[in-house]
C-alpha cells in the first residue's frame, strides 16, 4: 500500500491507484485507528511541500521502505530519521527549476512594474480619470541571490539577461561562476537592490531574512521569496513593509500557509502569490511521473531516479 499526505495531483492520485492500494490521509477521521488498522499494509509515503512524513508518522509505520516527495524541497520529511531506518527518500528535481525561477522573475517585474496594481487599476475603471503613476524599472537592478543550488542559478541566468548584476550568498563561495560572493546574508542584503531566497530549509535557514538583513536591504530594496515561508521573519517582514523600511516584497510563500498576513493586503507595493511556483500543468505531470517513476524503481529493485537518501 502507498499513503498519500494530502491533495496533491488527480493525475498522480488516478495512477497510484492504478498500481498500488492507495490510501488518502487527509480522508481519515481517525489517524490513529486508521494507523494501528493499516500500518503493516503501508510500504509508501507519497508526500509534498505541505504535508510529509515527520518522525511520528515514520515511526507508526514499521513497514516503510520509501518516502516518495512530490517536491524539491524536503524540509516536511525527518531525513535523519529516514537514514537511521534505512528508508529510502526522493525527490522532484530539475523539473520545476524553470518554472519556479520564471516565477521569481515574474515577481520581480510585478513587485517593480506593480503589474497587479495596473491590472486593479485597468478593471476599476480608474484609467480613464489619469494615466497610471511611474513605477521602477527592473533591468538593470543588481539581483542578490540566497542559495546558488538548481533554482537559484537558473534566476541568476535569466536576471543576467535583464542586464542585472549577480551576487550570492551560500556557505561556502561557489567554484565555477563569476557571480559576486558575498560571505554573509547581511553582507549580500547590503549591496543589492533585489534580494531573492532561493535556498532550501533547514535549520540553519530558518529566518535566514531576519530584521537586520531587512535593514541592510532598505527602504528601496525589493524581498523575493519561491523558497519557503519560514525562511522570512514574518512578522518583522510585516512591520518593515507596514513602516516603509522595506522597498516591496514578491512572495509565493508563507510561514504558515494557507494563511496570509491580512494587514499586508492593503500595501500595493507587495505582490503575493499561493505557492505557485511549480504550478503549471506541464511541471506538474512531470513532477508525478518523478514521483510515480521513483516508485516503480524502487518496488523493481532498480535505481532510484532521484534519490535524496
Ligand atoms: C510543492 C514545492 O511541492 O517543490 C517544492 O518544494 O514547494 C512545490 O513544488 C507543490 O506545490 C505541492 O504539491
Amino acid at each position: 500500500g502507498v499513503l498519500m499526505a494530502c491533495p496533491m495531483s488527480s493525475y498522480l492520485e488516478q495512477e497510484l491507484d492504478k498500481r498500488f492500494k492507495l490510501f488518502r490521509f487527509w480522508n481519515v477521521p481517525q489517524k490513529n485507528e486508521f494507523l494501528n488498522q493499516h500500518a503493516n499494509s503501508i510500504r509508501a509515503v507519497v508526500g509534498n511541500a505541505f504535508a510529509g512524513a515527520d518522525a511520528e508518522l515514520i515511526d507508526s509505520l514499521p513497514k516503510l521502505e520509501i518516502v516518495s516527495s512530490f517536491s524539491v524541497g524536503l524540509d516536511k520529511i525527518d531525513l535523519n530519521k529516514c537514514k537511521d531506518k534505512g528508508i529510502r527518500v526522493t525527490n522532484t528535481p530539475d523539473v520545476l527549476t524553470e518554472d519556479v525561477a520564471d516565477l521569481a522573475i515574474g515577481l520581480m517585474l510585478a513587485v517593480l512594474r506593480r503589474i497587479c496594481e495596473c491590472d486593479r487599476y485597468v478593471r476599476k475603471g480608474l484609467w480613464k480619470s489619469g494615466d497610471f503613476k511611474l513605477t521602477s524599472k527592473f533591468s538593470g537592478k543588481s539581483v542578490g541571490i540566497i542559495g546558488l543550488g538548481r533554482i537559484g542559478l537558473a534566476i541568476a541566468k535569466r536576471a543576467e539577461a535583464f542586464g542585472c548584476p549577480i551576487s550570492y550568498y551560500t556557505r561556502s563561495e561557489k567554484p565555477n561562476t563569476n557571480y559576486k560572493y558575498y560571505p554573509s546574508v547581511v553582507e549580500l542584503a547590503s549591496n543589492c537592490q533585489i534580494l531573492v531566497v532561493a535556498c532550501a530549509l533547514t535549520p540553519e535557514t530558518r529566518h535566514i531574512v531576519n530584521r537586520e538583513v531587512m535593514e541592510a536591504l532598505g527602504s528601496k530594496g525589493i524581498l523575493i521569496n519561491i523558497g519557503r515561508g519560514p525562511h522570512v521573519d514574518e512578522k518583522e517582514l510585516v512591520s518593515a513593509l507596514l513602516e516603509g523600511r522595506l522597498g516591496g516584497a514578491g512572495l509565493d510563500v508563507f510561514e504558515n500557509e494557507p494563511e496570509v498576513p491580512e494587514q499586508l493586503f492593503g500595501l500595493e507595493n507587495v505582490v503575493l502569490l499561493p505557492h505557485v511556483g511549480s504550478g503549471t500543468e506541464e511541471t506538474r505531470k512531470a513532477m508525478a511521473d518523478l514521483v510515480l517513476g521513483n516508485l516503480e524503481a524502487h518496488f523493481l529493485n532498480k535505481p532510484l531516479l532521484t534519490p535524496v537518501v
